[in-house]
Order: structure tokens, then C-alpha cells, then sequence
């Protein structure tokens, strides 16, 4: 017996020194010192042996499993100390080499003009408001004085979702619901950015889908010299301090009256290039006083309230801007035309 736990130290020993991994080395120790292992066996079978030799070889057995232990727990601290070693070795950075440098995006050039104009509205008071893109066919339309048999609201130019349901055609609505909810019926100082759609077919100068901002100020003796002159300070920050505006006599059936607002030509200063066909000045947007009917259905007492109102494309602004002369380059996506906006 004793010959055998020689035996079984020895092989136990080579084992363990021989282990690559900790895993190997448990492997060892199950083998050996588990409850399955040669050592607890012969312990177990201690039984058979003599009173005076049972001693002997109990002590002798533990004496083996200390030794084997022993080692296993010296080895363990070893191979520890070397998977750390290693881990510590593959993760090495090398802090003297050059960074690899991160492609960096570049914003929109209409994402640019927008945020552009509601930085410059949000400057002179105004908030931002917005609403649903699928839109009911009364805040679209109906009130904004455009009832159901009126030639402006054509099934032709608008994306019907049911009779009721389209996607909307204008920002307006989110100045008809702002003016609705307004419970105290007091004064409102808005701009509205956001998609609208249209059914157009796409060419240079006409999308299905494109944005707007409109802008809507009500309030208690507000006159047609207000929109002027908020206009005005627009177009100057806009296009330039030189600018100047003009206003023409047009419709729209949510105004009255109503104007079309045209920018002096940067570019000849007013004397008359190809940019302004000639003529010095080129339009930017639409605008006119509230109606009292889209007031009144409202809840707004038109005697009391007056407003003014506003309405421009962003992309054409941008177009006029950087001199882009296709709007469907603003939803193509084309990486060469939009990194061109990288440091404008
Ligand atoms: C244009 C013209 C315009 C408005 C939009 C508006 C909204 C309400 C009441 C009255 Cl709730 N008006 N919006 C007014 C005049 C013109 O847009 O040419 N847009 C690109």
C-alpha cells in the first residue's frame, strides 16, 4: 500500500507539473483528490489493514494528499500569475502610434437653414410648435377657410387617407390646433417647421414631400406694419444686411389681406442678373393678415385679436442660398453633393 501511494504521489506530482491550464490542473485535482480519486479510495479501504499498520498509512495517505495539495495550490498561483501576465500582453496599447482618424458627418444643408430660421425666430420671442403629418381634413383645410368645395384644395394636389384623413398639405394646421387649444384665447407668437406633402411629380422645382416653416403672431393691435418689419429683420439676417424687401398684393384663403415678399438679388444688388431673371428681386415667401373667419372658428374674437402670418420652403430658401438648382438633390442623398456642405 505504501509502494502504491509512492506511486500515486509521483504520477500526481509529474501530473501537476505538467498542467498547461487551470483547467488541466482541476482536471488533476479530480483525478486524484476527489471523492472518486485513488487516495480517498485507499483511505477507505483502510479497514482491512492491521491495528498498527492503520496508523501508519492513514498518516502516510494524508501525508501524500498534503504533498499533492500542496503542489496544486503552488501551481495554481503560477498558472493565475501567467494568465494575467498574458491578458496584461494582448491588451498592450501602444500609446505612440497615430490615431486612426473617425469619418465624421456633416449636416444637411436644409437641416442647416432651418435650424438657421428657428434660431432667428426664437430670437425675437417666438416658439416652436408642431403637430401630427397625417392630419384630420378640418385642421388641413376647413379651418383654414378652405371648405370642402373650394378650388384650392383640389383631390389632385393632396394625399387623401380616408375622406376625412390626409397627409397634411401645409404647416397651418399646427396653428389652426395651437389657436384652438388655446384656452384663454390670448396672445400667440409661433413658428411651425415640418414635413408636408404634396402630389406633385418630382422635377427640379417640385417634390411630393418637402418642408415648410410658418409662423403665426396673435395678439391685440397687431397691424400689416408688424409682419414688414419682422420680415424684414428675417431677410436681412438671412441673405444679408444690404437686403431689402417688397411686398405684392396676392391671395391666399387663410389671409386677407395677403402678400407675396420678395428679397433684393444678392447677387446684382437689385440691378437685374440671370439669379432674378432680370428683374432684382426674387420671392422668398407668402404672408398676410389672419382671416377673422379663421380667427372666429378659432374661438378667437376677431374684433379684439388681430394677426399676422407667414409661410416659406425651406428648400427653396437653400436652393437661393448655396445655389443649388434641384430640389430632389436635398432627398437623393448623393454623398457628393452633400459633403460639398461640410464647411459651410
Ligand atoms: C407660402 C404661403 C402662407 C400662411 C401661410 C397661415 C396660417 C394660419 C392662418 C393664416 Cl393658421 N395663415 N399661414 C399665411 C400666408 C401664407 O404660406 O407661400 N408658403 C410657402
Amino acid at each position: 500500500m505504501e509502494e502504491r501511494l509512492k506511486e500515486l504521489e509521483t504520477l500526481a506530482l509529474q501530473q501537476v507539473s505538467e498542467a498547461q491550464d487551470l483547467k488541466q490542473l482541476n482536471e488533476v485535482r479530480v483525478a486524484y483528490l476527489g471523492k472518486k480519486g485513488p487516495i480517498t479510495e485507499i483511505l477507505r479501504g483502510m479497514g482491512q489493514l492491521s491495528a498498527e499498520e492503520r496508523p501508519k498509512m492513514g498518516a502516510l495517505a494524508n501525508v501524500v494528499r498534503e504533498a499533492i495539495a500542496g503542489k496544486i495550490e503552488e501551481k495554481q498561483a503560477e498558472l493565475e500569475k501567467a494568465a494575467v501576465a498574458a491578458k496584461l500582453a494582448s491588451e498592450t496599447i501602444d500609446v505612440t502610434l497615430p490615431g486612426r482618424p473617425t469619418p465624421t458627418g456633416s449636416q444637411h444643408p436644409l437641416t442647416k437653414v432651418v435650424e438657421e430660421i428657428e434660431d432667428l425666430f426664437l430670437g425675437m420671442g417666438y416658439t416652436i410648435a408642431e403637430g401630427p403629418e397625417v392630419e384630420k381634413d378640418y385642421y388641413n383645410f376647413e379651418a383654414l377657410n378652405l371648405p370642402k368645395d373650394h378650388p384650392a384644395r383640389d383631390m389632385q394636389d393632396s394625399f387623401y387617407i380616408t375622406d376625412e384623413i390626409l397627409l397634411r398639405t401645409h404647416t397651418s394646421p399646427v396653428q389652426a390646433r395651437t389657436m384652438e387649444k388655446n384656452e384663454a384665447k390670448g396672445p400667440i407668437k409661433i413658428i411651425c417647421p415640418g414635413k408636408v406633402y404634396r402630389r406633385d411629380d418630382d422635377d427640379a422645382t417640385h417634390s411630393h414631400q418637402f418642408t415648410q416653416i410658418e409662423g403665426l403672431v396673435i395678439d391685440e393691435n397687431i397691424s400689416m406694419s408688424d409682419l414688414k418689419g419682422t420680415l424684414e429683420v428675417f431677410a436681412k439676417k438671412m441673405f444679408g444686411d444690404e437686403r431689402e424687401i417688397r411686398l405684392r398684393p396676392s391671395f391666399f384663403p387663410f389671409t386677407e389681406p395677403s402678400v407675396e415678399v420678395d428679397v433684393s438679388c444678392a447677387k446684382c444688388g437689385g440691378k437685374g442678373c440671370n439669379v432674378c431673371k432680370q428683374t432684382g428681386w426674387i420671392e422668398i415667401l407668402g404672408a398676410g393678415m389672419v382671416h377673422p373667419r379663421v380667427l372666429e372658428m378659432a374661438g378667437y374674437d376677431s374684433k379684439k385679436y388681430q394677426g399676422f402670418a407667414f409661410g416659406m420652403g425651406p428648400e427653396r430658401i437653400a436652393m437661393l442660398r448655396y445655389g443649388i438648382d434641384d430640389i430632389r438633390h436635398f432627398y437623393t442623398n448623393d454623398q457628393r453633393f452633400v459633403k460639398q456642405f461640410n464647411r459651410v
